[in-house]
């Protein structure tokens, strides 16, 4: 399963003129980040200074055009920014995605702190199996991995009883994007946990190598890579998810059909609470 993760909160348009931060832009490139192979698409919206924006009726708006567009899984970030607060980051629930991110404890990053602190985790957890919406938990670091473990024991499984994690490498803060740190995670999960891994700017082709290596989906996109190549600025997203995808294709492992992977995620018949 190839996830694209095309917009992120950091990267300022003006420095990467093909990330797509208007709506119009998100939806083209869903579209052909799906031609490319990707089923799912994990979106974070800017406002119009092109800061984060996690206005819900905005990203209402960008769950019902992908889902009107593609048949992309759509997750919303909770993430966000590191600016964003807790209640904004709480109430992009109520957009009502398929699935969100969910990350599993506070990193250095960069020069920023991405704060996660546990009831923030449990409210965002609670919230996910009321409404029936799928988490991946995005996991930076191998404590992250332990509290994965804690909110599984304290609170029972998702809704739809897939537990999916995104293995985030190569932030500065979090463990390096390298092959050892995957196994070293991977060692970690829950049994039965399904994860992708995504490796933060030149760890992206290690990361995804060690990942079809170690039997894991991919995400890839302009949120985490803007270099294709040393000094070759990315294209766009659909050139990532090509890579990804000729890459998953040379492995023998082809990217799995957006169709397959909701199924995948136990999100065909609508994901139940509880
Ligand atoms: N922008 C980062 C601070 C997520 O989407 O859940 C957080 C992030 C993770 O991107
Ligand atoms: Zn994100």
């Amino acid at each position: 399963m190839i996830t694209v993760a095309p917009t992120g909160a950091e990267t300022p348009k003006a420095s990467a003129p093909a990330l797509p931060t208007r709506l119009d832009e998100l939806v083209s490139t869903a579209r052909a980040c799906s031609a490319a192979g990707a089923a799912m698409i994990h979106v974070h919206l800017r406002d119009d200074h092109d800061r984060s924006c996690l206005d819900v009726g905005r990203l209402a708006d960008a769950v019902a055009a992908l889902r009107a567009e593609t048949d992309l899984v759509v997750q919303l970030s909770t993430g966000g920014g590191v600016s964003d607060s807790f209640a904004d980051r709480l109430a992009v629930l109520d957009a009502e995605p398929d699935s969100c991110s969910l990350t599993c404890g506070t990193v250095n990053f960069g020069d920023s702190v991405f704060a996660n602190p546990w009831p923030l985790i449990v409210e965002l957890y609670t919230r996910c199996r009321e409404r029936g919406i799928l988490p991946e938990f995005e996991l930076f670091d191998l404590g992250h991995v332990a509290t994965l473990h804690r909110l599984l024991d304290e609170f029972g499984p998702p809704p739809g009883g897939r537990v999916h994690a995104d293995l985030v490498l190569g932030v500065p803060g979090g463990l390096p994007g390298t092959t050892s740190a995957v196994v070293a995670m991977v060692a970690a999960l829950p049994a039965h946990a399904t994860w992708s891994a995504t490796g933060i700017g030149r760890s992206a082709l290690p990361v995804a190598l060690a990942a079809l290596s170690a039997g894991g989906h991919l995400r890839v996109g302009m949120e985490d890579t803007l270099t294709f190549a040393r000094g070759r600025p990315v294209r766009d997203n659909a050139e990532l998810v090509e890579r990804a995808a000729t890459l998953a294709e040379l492995a023998q492992r082809p990217a799995m059909p957006a169709a397959r992977a909701r199924a995948f995620l136990g999100l065909d018949a609508g994901v139940t609470a509880g």
